[in-house]
């Protein structure tokens, strides 16, 4: 009677393995299945004969189809539910006591009632299913600035994500040991079976909840397969937990690439770059450089999130917190990311792209002449003639490929270093095809982050929801800041200051954007590898050499500023993409004046004063 349990009981009570030691992990865990009922538990090791069968169950339930052994070794196609195809914003909450901290910027209920509101979801979800148990690392396994997760989800085909997108497995479990913390994350498709019931490809549920509770550092997610909204390592985690902590604990936790540079000196840089969702950040993270700068070699570190912290010599060093790429597929090609497809060449999962007839994979833009026929994403026939009548794309917009960073022939030596790299710049870019130039560098941190906290972006397949509406995205994190976005100003600004003071050489800020559009809504610069020319006037000035030409809100290259050999782009196609015009920014002003309307409470008084300068710049 009331014997206190023995750890081999409650291991037998979960089916856990023997060296899963940690009391609050298994009782989790078991709490979890009681509400769940699913019925069996597997334990990820995390090996290659588990991924091995996972994908080889995946297939005989008609979620994967392999893909021809002989084009693209060790790959898989998913194509998931028509409705189940990208993040919901409108589906995501932050839940913490007071509704002030989440902000105006995300949905919020208070945890009491989100709980009960899921608690009758949960119950029973998992039946009939089995519950992968997956322990993975956020960053690299041990390091000072790496994170442990463990996610329970009913679904394989998250658990073999997982396995690519996290260091997963029994190593995450050795470092967590008998103590260690970690971040809980269930997750579930919503769709339980009764006995006898069959399975459908792609289960998930009309109902969908992304949930965070930042104060207790739990994630519950319900209803969805896809992607972010599924593999809770990554959005979830990564960027909307991790920031709280960063908040609490001093560092960053931010919707940037990370790229290393080396010049034909051998000196390397590193810079982080924000951009929204499906705006290049993949690309630019494993550029070409092009004709004209030969010597020049760029690698990346990371393409999705950077985790940043303060050094000890007041530098900035960011991990990468994950192990692969959730790349959007569309688009991609030999010349726009050439890095990318050699990556894509064996051990991938494919989502949502399109079947070829001898059994690869083919999206929009792969190829500049599309197959005769295809099996499109929905299963349906397609061929070039089908889609010119119904404009039916073969390839959903927001189809993905998942694979390893170690695919990657353009992988940065560093990637893996637990202790990251020092930051030397960073960059901030949306996607806008008016008003805003190709390049701008922020006179001072505080501009910086004046102009990264304004930032608008066309908003993009890789969200639920309308497409093409400039939408503020500030710092890229609006769907990612777990917490009021004023207070994210504020930590920007605060910890900006403190480096200052410590007497650390800041990195420099830039603003960019790809995307300014002609008369006949083509996009003016090439971008792509040619971005490598604005990458080398920034390096310039982190350098203190390099000119350019003060206007209203920073500093813009002039024509002879950027290294032009190897391409043939006019003045005047420069001007057309650099020009300011000050009757689109008094308009823009008002957007921004929106925006810090929005966000008055708390709002850093940095941000209004560096609005009027500019306003009485542009009116001047
Ligand atoms: O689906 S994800 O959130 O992982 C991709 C993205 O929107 O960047
Ligand atoms: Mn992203």
């Amino acid at each position: 009677m009331n014997q206190p349990e023995t750890l081999a009981t409650l291991q037998a009570s979960v089916k856990a393995p023997a060296y899963v030691k940690n009391i609050r992990l298994l009782a989790w865990v078991r709490e979890m299945a009681a509400l769940t009922q699913p019925a069996d538990i597997h334990w990820c090791d995390g090996s290659a004969d588990e991924y091995d069968r996972l994908c080889a169950g995946l297939v005989k339930a008609g979620t994967f189809k392999k893909l021809n052994e002989a084009k693209r070794p060790n790959s898989f196609l998913a194509c998931s539910d028509p409705s189940d195809v990208a993040r919901v914003e409108d589906r995501t909450f932050i839940c913490c006591e007071k509704k002030e901290n989440a902000g105006p910027t995300n949905n919020w209920m208070a945890p009491a009632e989100m709980r009960a509101t899921l608690n009758p979801l949960f119950k029973g979800a998992m039946a009939g299913r089995t519950m992968y148990v997956v322990p993975f690392s956020m960053g690299p396994l041990g390091s000072p600035i790496a994170h442990i997760g463990v996610e329970l989800s009913d679904s394989a085909y998250v658990a073999v994500n997982m396995k690519i997108m996290t260091r997963m497995g029994k190593g995450a479990i050795d470092v967590l040991g008998e103590s260690g913390e970690f971040v809980p994350c269930v997750h579930t498709v919503g769709a339980p079976l009764a006995a006898g019931q069959a399975d459908v490809a792609w289960p998930c549920n009309k109902t969908k909840y992304i949930v965070h509770f930042p104060e207790t550092r739990e994630i519950w997610s319900y209803g969805s397969g896809y992607g972010g909204n599924a593999l809770l390592g990554k959005k979830c985690f990564a960027l909307r937990i991790a920031s709280n902590m960063g908040l609490r604990d001093g560092w960053l936790a931010e919707h940037m690439l990370i790229l290393g540079v080396t010049n034909p000196q051998g000196k390397k840089y590193h810079v982080a770059a924000a951009f929204p969702s499906a705006c290049g950040k993949t690309n630019f993270a494993m550029l070409i450089p092009p004709k004209g700068f030969e010597g020049w070699k760029v690698t990346t570190i990371g393409d999705d999130i950077a985790w940043i912290k303060p050094g000890k010599d007041g530098r900035l060093y960011a991990i990468n917190p994950e192990a692969g790429y959730f790349g959007v597929a569309p688009g991609t090609n030999k010349s726009s990311n050439a890095n990318c497809m050699a990556s894509l060449n064996r051990d991938v999962i494919f989502t949502n792209v399109a079947l070829t007839d001898d059994g690869d994979v083919w999206w929009e833009g792969m190829t500049k002449e599309a197959p005769a026929h295809l099996i499109d994403w929905q299963g349906k026939d397609w061929t070039p003639e089908i889609a010119k009548q119904t404009g039916a794309k073969a390839a959903h917009p927001n189809a993905r490929f998942t694979v390893a960073a170690t695919n990657n022939p353009a992988l940065d030596s560093e990637w893996d270093n637990p202790a990251g790299v020092a930051i030397d710049a960073f960059i901030f870019g949306g996607r806008r095809s008016t008003t805003v130039p190709l390049v701008t560098e922020a006179r001072d941190w505080v501009e910086g982050v004046y102009m990264a906290a304004t930032m608008g972006s066309e908003t993009t397949a890789a969200a639920a929801g309308q497409q093409g509406i400039v939408r503020r995205d500030p710092f890229a994190m609006l769907p990612f800041a777990g917490y009021n976005m004023a207070e994210y100003f504020g930590h920007w600004l605060k910890l900006g200051e403190r480096l200052a003071a410590s007497g650390a050489k800041l990195p420099k800020i830039f603003t960019v954007n790809w995307f300014r559009k002609d008369a006949d809504g083509k996009f003016v610069w090439p971008g792509f590898g040619d971005n490598m020319r604005v990458m080398a006037w920034m390096l310039e000035r982190v350098e203190g050499r390099g000119q350019g030409e003060e206007h209203v809100f920073g500093i813009t290259p002039r024509y002879s500023d950027i290294h032009w050999h190897g391409l043939d782009f006019s003045e005047a196609q420069y001007q057309s993409v650099t020009s300011i015009d000050h009757s689109a920014w008094a308009e823009e002003m008002k957007l921004h004046e929106d925006l810090f309307e929005q966000l008055a409470h708390n709002l850093p008084p940095e941000l209004p004063a560096t609005k009027a300068k500019i306003q009485a710049r542009l009116q001047a």
